[in-house]
């Protein structure tokens, strides 16, 4: 059998997917964070499967355009699981998480006391894949930095009970991803965001796989449509992706192909080239 051209399972996820699990059977709500510019391609199949009340927050909205934000939000929202589009760096969309939040509390608060117990405090943990933003949606939602949040994937290694003095206790987890390359695809989007660590993938072929997709990508999914050329002023006009890499390498990069693919995924990653949705509710 051919090996698969991703393998993005490195041995610390397969032991935070079970302290986790152990995790999850003590908490009463989960906020399950994914990237909003690939909502389809950055969640993990055990988060389907958890009891607790479930929040789903689409972070980064900054990255993409909002009519594909509301898009998503309309497509994804159910009555039992509100969809919240936030941009966790500046505190964006966090009063509604706060509103959901306490609205689950006020319930499970209410039945505990219907059972003579005493109200306590909202166990509340943040998950997702690495990367997608949740130490700073925590440390949004406390207010300080509590919980250590940088660009790239895998920084949060364990588990970490946050108190939030009062209503509600976070739970800040190490992201996590399914561990077979099933959908060749979301491994190749979770790549070109930045999901994955590094290390895994070669840069050219990935910085490929996004020029790929922005040739497909209709018009509504960028903004500016023409971040690309702004960008690099080099026209994509009758231009085959491959036939740009190398443009934008001989130009830029000395001739470097791997470089001008870095250069390219950098600036996608950055917000440079506009903002971009890869994934659309009505595409596969
Ligand atoms: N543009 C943008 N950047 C964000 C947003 N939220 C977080 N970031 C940045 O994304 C990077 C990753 O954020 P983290 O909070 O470390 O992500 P994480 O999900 O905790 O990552 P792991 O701990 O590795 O699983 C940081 O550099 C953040 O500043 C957002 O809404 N918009
Ligand atoms: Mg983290």
């Amino acid at each position: 059998m051919q090996s698969p051209p991703l393998q993005w399972y490195p041995g610390h996820m397969a032991r935070a997917v079970r302290t986790l699990t152990a995790h999850l059977q003590r908490v009463d709500v989960v906020i399950e964070v994914r990237d909003a510019r690939i909502p389809r391609s950055s969640t993990h199949p055990l988060l389907a499967t958890l009891a607790p009340t479930r929040v789903l927050v689409l972070n980064r909205r900054d990255q993409i355009p909002a009519p594909v934000g509301r898009a998503w939000v309309a497509h994804l929202q159910t009555d039992d699981r509100p969809v919240i589009l936030t941009e966790a760096r500046q505190g964006q969309g966090l009063s509604q998480l706060r509103q959901a939040l306490a609205q689950v509390g006020h319930r499970l608060n209410q039945r505990r006391q219907q059972r003579g117990m005493l109200a306590r405090a909202v166990r509340v943990a943040v998950v997702g894949c690495p990367n997608v933003g949740k130490s700073a949606l925590i440390n949004r939602l406390l207010g300080r930095r509590v919980a250590p949040s940088a660009p790239k994937a895998g920084v949060t290694r364990q588990c970490q009970w946050v108190r939030l003095g009062g209503d509600w206790e976070l739970l800040d987890t190490p992201g996590i991803l399914p561990p077979r390359l099933e959908d060749q695809q979301a491994a190749v989007h979770l790549a070109i965001c930045d999901d994955i660590s590094e290390a895994v993938y070669d840069p050219y072929l990935i910085g490929l796989a996004l020029l790929e997709r922005l040739w497909l990508l209709p018009p509504q999914a960028r903004q500016p449509e023409n971040g690309l050329e702004q960008r690099y002023q080099l026209a994509t006009h009758n231009q085959t992706p491959e036939a740009y890499l190398s443009a934008l390498a001989a130009q830029k990069c000395r001739g470097d192909l791997n470089r001008s693919a870095q250069m390219v995924l950098h600036d996608f990653r950055k917000g440079t080239l506009g903002q971009i949705a890869l994934e659309l509710p009505e595409l596969a």
